[in-house]
């Protein structure tokens, strides 16, 4: 164990810190080793940087509930994405258009076959039309009206409910730590990178990491994100650099240099190939001897246009690694909304983020009453 005053030597040769303030892309030591003797002064010290006071908790938390107030103004144009979601649900307004006592049975059983091909998953279009039947025989709902909106309402209390919170938690210590994780190509790197821009907005000062390290063109991706947002970023140099190492020594530069937040990217898995699940938890780790309680937030990324492939991944790398919020990607595309509300009953996990392009600005905080309003309208 390290002790206060102790000198750790960490070798900067395996990581650069890449600046672009000023356009061009600035390396910061490449020397063999560097000592780093504060790096490992415990928070609550006396050095002013590593400030831990209760303050911060004020500033995370604002800066949580910030992001997602900022997004209420344009959120509908998100769901743009769910055209054939919406398409496939829009047989619900003609079957309770004409809706009628007598017609319950059958128009329950065709209500749970549109919520099916919609992606809703078996057990949850059950429990929603069981609990529908209950009402209406109970004499609750006497309308196709009411049912719609009984409908509409349980989806919205089960995602609020089971989802939990939806802002960012982010902890009261300095550095925060967010890790993206996910399946190849569902949209990490392109996700963290938004989210810097979305945080620097904020006024945060963001750190990303390239935890990427099986592809060259990986840490190249971000570095791009990097200069697009005016982010710093610390990259492996070399091949053998590992993951958890790159994590670790960004999040230790963070909070030497008191960043307010580091962005961790890293590889895309199979959910079913374990050694590289196992390496999450590496990272993971890694992270959290660097800073108590980090990392803050393990956003699992999802491709809105998977479908129901996307319950055991989230499954998979919720039982492994413990995912605590949702990014939801490529709404702008043919996304299949249903499943996400399969995924937040099952799991208890909150969607946090929605992506619904490639520019920078094409994330936002997850609505759930803009969500079901755009599935059902
Ligand atoms: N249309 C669209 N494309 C996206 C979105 N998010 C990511 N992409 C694209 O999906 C591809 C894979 O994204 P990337 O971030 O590299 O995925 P990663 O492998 O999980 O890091 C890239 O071509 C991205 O531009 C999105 O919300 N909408
Ligand atoms: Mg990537």
């Amino acid at each position: 164990m390290r002790r206060k005053g102790m000198v750790a030597t960490v070798p900067l040769r395996l990581t650069r810190l890449v600046s672009y303030h000023s356009g061009a892309p600035i390396l910061l030591p490449l020397s063999e080793s560097v000592t780093y003797g504060s790096l490992w002064r415990p928070c609550g010290a006396s050095a002013s940087r590593f400030r831990c006071s209760a303050g911060q908790t004020g500033f995370f938390t604002k800066l949580g509930r910030l992001i997602k107030e900022k997004a209420k103004s344009d959120v509908e144009k998100i769901f743009n994405g769910f055209s054939k979601t919406r398409s496939n649900l829009a047989v619900v307004d003609e079957l309770l258009l004409y809706w009628n006592l007598a017609d319950t049975d059958r128009v329950l059983d065709e209500l749970e076959e549109a919520l099916l091909v919609s992606d809703f998953g078996p057990k949850i279009s059950i429990k929603i039309v069981d609990s529908l039947r209950g009402d209406i025989l109970a004499g609750k709902l006497k309308s196709g009206n009411e049912i719609k909106e009984a409908l509409k309402g349980s989806i919205l209390n089960l995602l609020k409910r089971k989802g939990g919170k939806a802002e960012l938690q982010l902890g009261f210590r300095k550095p925060a730590v967010i890790m993206v994780v996910g399946v190849n190509g569902g949209g990490k790197t392109t996700s963290l990178g938004k989210l810097a821009w979305r945080l620097k907005n904020e006024g945060a000062k963001v750190l990303m990491a390239a935890g990427d390290t099986f592809r060259a063109a990986a840490s190249e991706q971000l570095e791009v994100w990097a200069e697009r947002t005016d982010s710093e970023i610390v990259v492996a140099e070399g091949d053998t650099v590992k993951a958890p190492s790159v994590l670790s020594q960004a999040v230790k530069r963070a909070k030497e240099e008191g960043y307010d937040i580091v962005l961790c990217d890293t590889s895309g898995r199979l959910h079913t190939n374990y050694s590289l699940m196992e390496e999450l938890v590496a990272c993971k780790n890694a992270i959290a001897k660097v800073v108590t309680g980090a990392p803050n937030e393990i956003l699992l990324v999802l491709d809105g246009t998977t479908g129901l492939n996307m319950l055991p991944q989230a499954r998979e790398f919720n039982e492994v690694v413990g995912v605590t919020g949702l990014i939801l990607t490529k709404l702008d595309g043919s996304a299949r909304g249903g499943c996400v509300v399969s995924v937040v009953d099952e799991l208890g996990i909150p969607v946090k983020f929605v992506g619904f392009g490639e520019r920078v600005d094409d994330l936002q905080p997850f609505d759930a009453v803009a969500f079901v309003n755009a599935i059902f309208s």
